[in-house]
């Protein structure tokens, strides 16, 4: 019997650790989601960020700008800037599911805004337990081929 208590105190500790790991990312960081002053200005933001099941995506605009987010169909779509995938309208925030593990690609449809750079991919990883501040340390943690697969994931989009 408390051995059973244990376990579902274990679980429920588990369940904690896993509410308070989820991160919220301003997408741009301080600058937000606006018209960048590169091309590449959200691809490196988003390689220079980790993203795991739970954590959301907080895009936005500034003050005077008109933007809006939405998720391409493929990468080629991605690549293309062709503006038939899902658009978040309605909302800011985008957490990240279970079910969409590994690349998506956000752009925004608004006019050629897409062109201009207002466009990254995410890698999404598996729920992590290790702490926000901790997070950086699961890079020595990953196996091998999923470090080298998004190694060469980031550096298509870099050189594409
Ligand atoms: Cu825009």
């Amino acid at each position: 019997m408390s051995a059973t208590m244990g376990s579902l105190t274990c679980l429920f500790l588990v369940g904690t650790i896993f509410d308070v790991v989820a991160i919220d990312h301003e997408v741009g960081g301080d600058f937000c989601w606006n018209l960048p002053p590169t091309l590449t200005f959200f691809s490196e933001w988003a390689r220079n960020n980790t993203f795991f099941v739970g954590d959301r995506l907080k895009f936005m605009p500034g003050a005077n700008e008109t933007h809006t987010y939405a998720e391409a169909k493929s990468e080629k779509d991605f690549d293309e800037c062709v503006e038939e995938g899902i658009v978040f309208d309605s909302s800011i925030i985008l957490t990240l599911q279970n079910n969409h593990l590994g690349p998506r690609f956000f752009i925004c449809t608004d006019g050629n805004h897409c062109n201009m750079g207002m466009k990254f991919t995410i890698h999404v990883l598996p729920k992590s337990v290790t702490m926000p501040n901790t997070a950086v340390k699961i890079h020595g943690l990953l196996p091998m081929p999923i470090l080298f697969f998004i190694t060469i994931m980031a550096n298509l989009i870099f050189f594409l």
